[in-house]
């Protein structure tokens, strides 16, 4: 056992009891229990632990049943290199139906005038997005790790910082905001070919428009990774980047709530270009299985009752932002315009990593998150990522934020013994099963 300044106990090597007493309808494994019944118990224990514990890891989400069939099922069998029309197998009629309708749906949801729909993750769109834009070794701009951006932008140990001379930019160290005029002046000194923005724990709108123009006055392109808001951009509740960017990239699996998978938008100019990066540039055969599951996110995401969840998911973190801050927490920015709360627990003296593993010990998943000009490393970090997409499927409302952003100060806070900690525990099973996640139900 190990005790940080502020009194917080963390059990370096946790063992984590989940307590599996909800009532859950467990993943729909009855011809795996009768095949394989090893594999079909941790996908039962991994539905039961979802279904018991509250999801604050901004970057989860639950996916309908609709998508959940859609990604299990008999597509998960077909081979079909190439694109619709032009495959390199027989057999691929339906196949070709099925990314049609998702290219088609996916142009219609963000407005754009090409669509490729079969990159496997958001990292390997914008391995496919670079390849189009960039020769090895030109200079790019993108938001530093640490700060808030991605791995693909630009890290060191990630191919992105190995094959291009990214130069990075961050926040403002007052604001912890994007400044734009820094950006712009750092663009116009280093005229970079491309300018990457987006980021994985950034909490404010990006000006999506602003970047397109000091792109144009750098001579460079830009490439919009919206992984993360693709849902709400998607709503339309934060300006779509892709009629600024040259190329847009997003998962489909984070407020999107679809399947995990990778989307790439573009121009029309530049459609085969992006088309030949992904197939055959870096991928062989597509998973049409999550194809259609793409499809049925994409549909899902044009139904009205998406635009309200989307709103939901603003006004949670808008809530548990506050509520966290009324009791005493520091948030990063001093507040949030999307799904994701960032929180700086220095004041608190507690580590990103003994936060992390102390609510997972009673039931809150998040993830550790270095906040700007983080002292600490990455492994560490001084904040914990907080989100709520997840928690907002499940039905939370502005009641169950005020309550979440109690039972986690409690968590946290140096009178924490055992005691409350069990409390806590079984107050959130008690929260979680009333809230029953829709794809498991
Ligand atoms: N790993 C994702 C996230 O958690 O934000 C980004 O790819």
């Amino acid at each position: 056992m190990h005790p940080v300044r502020s009194g917080l106990v963390v059990d370096r090597q946790p063992n984590i009891q989940y307590h599996y007493d909800t009532d859950v309808k467990t993943a729909n494994t009855s011809s795996l229990a009768q095949r394989d019944s090893k594999a079909a118990t941790i996908l039962n224990l991994e539905a039961e632990r979802q279904a018991s514990t509250i999801n604050l890891i901004a970057s989860e989400n639950h996916a309908s049943r609709a998508v959940l069939e859609a990604q299990g099922s008999v597509l998960t069998d077909k081979y079909a290199e190439g694109y619709p029309g032009r495959r390199y197998y027989s057999g691929c009629i339906h196949i070709d139906e099925i990314e049609n309708l998702a290219v088609e749906r996916a142009r219609k949801l963000f407005k754009a005038e090409h669509a490729n729909v079969q990159a496997h993750s958001g990292s390997q769109a914008n391995m496919a997005a670079y390849s189009t834009l960039l020769e090895h070794g030109d200079t790019v701009m993108g938001m530093s790790l640490s700060h808030g951006g991605h791995l693909t932008h630009g890290a060191k140990v990630n191919f992105s910082g190995k094959w291009y001379n990214f130069v990075p930019y961050g926040v403002d160290r007052k604001t912890e905001m994007l400044n734009y005029d820094e950006i712009e002046k750092l663009a116009l000194e280093h005229k970079p070919e491309l300018i990457v923005v987006g980021a994985s724990s950034y909490s404010r709108i990006v000006d999506f428009e602003r970047l397109g123009h000091i792109a144009d006055r750098a001579g460079a392109k830009l490439l919009a990774d919206m992984a993360h808001i693709a849902g709400i951009v998607a709503a339309g509740l934060h300006p779509s980047p892709v009629r600024y960017a040259h190329v847009s990239t997003s998962t489909t699996h984070k407020t999107l709530r679809g399947p995990r998978g990778g989307l790439i938008l573009c121009k029309r100019e530049m459609a085969s270009a992006i088309d030949a990066a992904v197939f055959p540039g870096i991928q062989g055969g597509p998973a049409m299985h999550a194809i259609a599951a793409k499809a049925v996110c994409f549909f899902e995401a044009m139904q009205p009752e998406f635009v309200h969840y989307q709103e939901l998911v603003l006004e949670n973190a808008r809530t548990l932002a506050s509520e966290l801050q009324r009791q005493g927490m520091r948030i990063v920015s001093g507040g949030t315009d999307n799904h994701i709360v960032l929180v700086d627990l220095s004041p608190q003296g507690i580590t990103g990593r003994d936060a992390e593993q102390a609510l997972e010990a009673t039931g809150i998943t998040v993830n550790r998150n270095t906040i700007p000009f983080d002292p600490r490393p990455a492994p560490i970090a001084s904040g914990i990522r907080l989100g709520t997409p997840a928690v907002t499927t499940r039905g939370f409302g502005a009641e169950e934020m005020r309550r979440v952003a109690s039972l986690i100060i409690k968590v946290l806070s140096s009178a924490a013994d055992k005691r409350t900690q069990e409390q806590v525990r079984l107050e959130i099973r008690d929260l979680c099963q009333q809230f029953p996640i829709p794809g498991l139900a």
